[in-house]
């Protein structure tokens, strides 16, 4: 495997730390990690270490602290400095970890003027990150089912990867920004995928002794039809006795092998994967099964809740799929056992690059939940585009035109990972800020992403000229904008290449069973989702949500053609008609794309070379690709309306 970029943590960034006189008092294993970084980290810079009983003659700037903070169950830590010592004390050895990473973060003010004591401590207990990596290469999804940063960092062409080194880097980097659970195989769990779960187990066990050094457990996905095609039994039904008998004892082996394990993820009824349907129970009978087996270790069972209807007939206008999730979800609410964890994708379709929230987030206050976000760009440009996913995030987390996403997520955080063997970790070296940046909301949804952007830009890059700080800074901070202009406009959505989910494709998903539509005609656009005229999906959401949606004048403009079909002479909130403003988007969005790479020139000579051409040749495609959007959706839109541009570009 070729040499990793240092991301996040390059030595430089361990300065501040590195150059002072540390003590850390405490034990256990990850306390030992807290002081291999230390040691490292002073290696490095000069610094010292005392890792034990204080010495009477040695005078500390920096104290690391085991066992001082009342708060025994979190990942918690307090900061403070007065009269030139930094100390930072906590209950838990993963408090003190990222207590040490805090410092990191702060470098040289770390060291600088008094600091009030402060206690920092996250917002959710489970920060997740899940992989949709394969054993064997699928020969349709490859090694890594929408992974655009090479192979997968676990397994390579069915086999385990023998050096765990760079797994025990990535679960550095994870800590680092926050992280504490990796789900490690896909959803969509094949027939070789599914025997990580018995006769595989060590792979998952040596993978988790990895994880494990930095605070991090492991999750796996499995098939709820494991009974039948690991167990050899007739049936998967939550309600036969031999079914949750073999559940019981399998997950039993599973914790004698990892016994920090941290549960399963499912995917069942779902785009073909098996689940409870097929035996005429709920999801409710299902998960409880499969919690009722981790419940005796402490585990959890992540159910997702994205069960749809993926065969629909597309001449049928009253089925939904937005409705779905909620339809089937809702009414169980409730029903689940307390160590079952919802896992509901952020909005109602499929993480596009804008949707609102999923009402179904609103409908479970007696269940626990988990919302999903996608770091790796599967509809967002494919970590080919710079799209810089925090602000999107943020806006949802903080409730900006919906429901706050941060007060529904009550059993936390988790995201698609964007991670694979490639040098850069994530294949764009810029995409590298979404998983950070994934890791710090996490932690902290109320964080300001563009704060977040110049924090990873700070210890990426560190020292770095302001002048190379300043052009990373310009090109990301609006580039999730940027991307939603010269793509699918207003919320539509999934105009995109079908199965590829790259490039434009207007109608390419229009007469498919995927429920995935936009209605354009002569006349107009969208989906009419109200509970006047369409779907009623609108009332779904609680008040005011179900209100603001449903009246063409309180719409957001940015959600306007998701929740109503509109003639193209409609007008905005913004003033603009909605066929000038797809215009005018997809002509400015191009040339910002255009704008984004002449800003890059100018860091030429001020990073590595590799990092530079590999993030210059992926800006030239995401002009061309900017370009063939914009040209593409114009033309569309322009045939199907035949109103012209109003300031006469070039429409073809
Ligand atoms: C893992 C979308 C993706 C699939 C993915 C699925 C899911 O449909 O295109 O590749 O499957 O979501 O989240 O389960």
């Amino acid at each position: 495997m070729p040499t990793s970029h240092a991301a996040w943590l390059p030595t430089e960034a361990w300065r501040a730390i590195g150059s002072h006189r540390t003590l850390i008092t405490g034990t256990g294993p990850l306390v030992d990690t807290v002081a291999d970084e230390v040691r490292a980290a002073c290696a490095a810079h000069g610094g010292s270490v005392r890792y034990g009983d204080p010495s009477e003659a040695e005078r500390y700037d920096l104290e690391l602290t085991l066992g001082a903070e009342s708060d025994r169950d979190t990942e918690g830590f307090q900061v403070a400095r007065r009269d030139g010592r930094t100390t930072v004390r906590a209950a838990t050895p993963h408090g003190l970890l990222h207590g040490l990473f805090h410092l990191l973060r702060l470098g040289p003010d770390a060291f600088g003027g008094d600091l009030p004591a402060r206690s920092h401590r996250p917002a959710t207990r489970r920060r997740m990150l899940d992989h949709w990596d394969n054993v064997d290469v699928h020969p349709v999804m490859g090694q890594v089912e929408r992974g655009y940063a090479g192979g997968s960092l676990f397994w390579r062409d069915g086999a385990p990867r023998r050096d765990l080194a760079r797994v025990g880097a990535y679960a550095r980097l994870l800590a680092a920004a926050g992280i504490n659970a990796v789900a490690l195989n896909n959803v969509n769990v094949h027939a070789t995928e599914a025997r990580l779960l018995t006769d595989r187990l060590d792979e998952v066990a040596g993978l988790a002794g990895a994880f494990r050094r930095y605070g991090i457990r492991v999750h796996l996905s499995v098939t709820f039809a494991a009974p039948v095609v690991l167990g050899g039994l007739p049936t998967a039904d939550p309600r036969d006795e031999r079914v949750r008998a073999w559940w019981a004892r399998t997950t039993a082996a599973v914790y004698a092998a990892v016994p920090d394990f941290g549960g399963y993820v499912v995917k069942a009824d779902s785009e073909g994967q098996p689940g409870p349907f097929t035996y005429g129970r709920n999801h409710a009978d299902g998960a409880n099964l499969l919690a009722d087996a981790l419940a005796p270790h402490g585990g959890v069972v992540h159910w997702r809740a994205f069960v749809y209807n993926h065969r629909q007939d597309w001449r049928d206008r009253s089925t939904d799929r937005a409705r779905a999730a909620y339809d089937h979800f809702a009414p169980l609410d409730g029903h689940f056992r307390d160590n079952v964890i919802l896992q509901v994708k952020h909005g109602p379709i499929d993480f596009q690059a804008r949707e609102p929230v999923s009402p179904v987030l609103t409908a479970l206050p007696a269940t626990a939940v988990a919302v999903e976000l996608q770091v790796t760009q599967e509809y967002t440009g494919q970590q080919r585009h710079v799209c810089y996913l925090a602000p999107m995030w943020s806006e949802l987390l903080r409730g900006a035109g919906g429901p706050a996403v941060a007060g529904l997520a009550t059993a936390g955080l988790v995201a698609v990972s964007n991670a694979g063997d490639d040098p850069f970790w994530t294949g764009h070296p810029l995409a590298q800020a979404n998983l950070y940046a994934f890791g710090r909301l996490a932690w902290d949804p109320g964080l300001d992403p563009v704060a977040i952007l110049d924090e990873w830009i700070g210890l990426t890059f560190p020292g770095a000229p302001a002048r190379l700080r300043q052009i990373l800074h310009d090109i990301m901070a609006g580039s999730w904008r940027t991307y939603e202009r010269y793509t699918a406009p207003l919320g539509v959505g999934f105009m995109v290449r079908p199965g590829q989910h790259y490039g434009p494709d207007v109608d390419g998903y229009e007469y498919t069973p995927w429920g995935t539509y936009h209605f354009a005609d002569r006349e107009g656009v969208g989906v009419d989702r109200t509970r006047a005229t369409g779907t009623g999906f609108t009332g779904q959401y609680p008040s005011p949500w179900c209100r603001v949606y449903e009246s063409l004048d309180e719409c957001p403009d940015e959600l306007l053609l998701f929740f109503h079909h509109v003639p193209y002479g409609h007008v905005l909130r913004n003033g603009s008609t909605v066929i000038q403003h797809i215009y005018d988007t997809h002509f400015a969005g191009a040339r910002e794309a255009a704008e984004m790479r002449r800003l890059w020139e100018g860091a030429a000579g001020l990073v590595a070379p590799e990092l530079y051409d590999r993030v210059r040749e992926r800006l030239d495609e995401q002009v061309r690709s900017a370009a063939e959007w914009r040209d593409q959706i114009n033309t569309y839109f322009f045939r199907k309306s035949g109103v012209p541009d109003a300031k006469q570009r070039r429409i073809y």
